[in-house]
């Protein structure tokens, strides 16, 4: 079976509006080891059991951008050593040089994405590679072949237009309970949760406060009807400067434990 391995990214230098995410991967493990809690997904994994959960430790990333497309070689070399990666952020920008790596690795892939954002921007505040941005660079590269959105409340009409030119198949929050949504997916899939998906009220660690999203149960719900394996996955966004008590952080962690029972599980 192949091991999990779980890497952070300390990278906010693609931030639009307030920065912090790089301090986000110490704050998830110190929750995700804190000893208020146990290490077992709900179902039924045990991430402290045998030695398929690994730590790499973190990346810190500069701010320039050729720093930040390093990215890519980090989950390379994650890969080449036979993990599968689970990556914590860092702001949303980091998933798309992740992507090129899996990409480059397996071709184009499914992608599961949570947020409330679509970050299909073509160009954001004159940045490209802006965290508001990463799907539209994953799109036009052709590193995807189906993506899913799921969460999404702030569509314009640009990123309607966007969406609509990459065949982006968006689950609107509006849409969310009413259709009770249920994944689809027929081939490996990769997940990508923006903690901003979730209702500040769950989730008040986030730079960018959307109310009106989803709970971590829906999440969570959303995740254990997943049919397909989960080769990869990300949790972006946690602002710790924005945290109240670690909550977020702890929010974090849980989604962490749930993937990497996934993946585990699934293998
Ligand atoms: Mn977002």
């Amino acid at each position: 079976m192949q091991k999990i391995g779980l890497m952070g990214f300390c990278s906010d230098s693609q931030s639009s509006f307030m920065r912090g995410p790089a301090a986000a991967p110490n704050e998830i493990r110190a929750a995700l080891n804190s000893g208020s809690a146990n290490k077992c997904s709900e179902l039924g994994v045990d991430l402290s059991q045998g030695e398929w959960f690994v730590d790499l430790g973190d990346e810190e990333i500069g701010d320039s951008v050729a720093d930040y497309l390093s990215i890519e070689n980090k989950v390379q070399a994650c890969l080449e050593r036979g993990f599968r990666p689970l990556l914590l952020g860092g702001d949303h920008a980091v998933t798309y040089p992740i992507i090129r790596a899996i990409a480059k690795d397996r071709g184009p892939i499914n992608i599961l994405h949570f947020d409330a954002h679509p970050d299909l921007y073509d160009s954001f505040e004159g940045n490209p590679y802006s965290h508001a941005c990463p799907f539209a660079r994953i799109m036009e590269a052709g590193l995807c072949s189906r993506l899913v959105q799921v969460g999404i409340r702030t569509l314009n009409e640009h990123q309607r237009n966007q969406a609509a030119r990459f065949d982006v198949e968006i689950v609107e929050m509006k849409d969310f309970e009413r259709t009770g949504y249920e994944p689809r997916f027929d081939g490996p899939l990769y997940v990508s949760i923006d903690l901003d998906a979730l209702d500040p009220a769950f989730a008040p660690g986030v730079s960018h406060h959307e109310p009106g999203g989803l709970s971590v149960r829906d999440i969570i719900t959303v995740l254990h009807k997943l049919e397909v394996p989960i080769i990869g996955a990300d949790v972006v966004e946690l602002n710790p400067v924005r945290d109240i008590n670690g909550m977020t952080a702890m929010v974090a962690a849980k989604l962490v434990k749930e993937l990497a029972g996934l993946m585990i599980k699934a293998s």
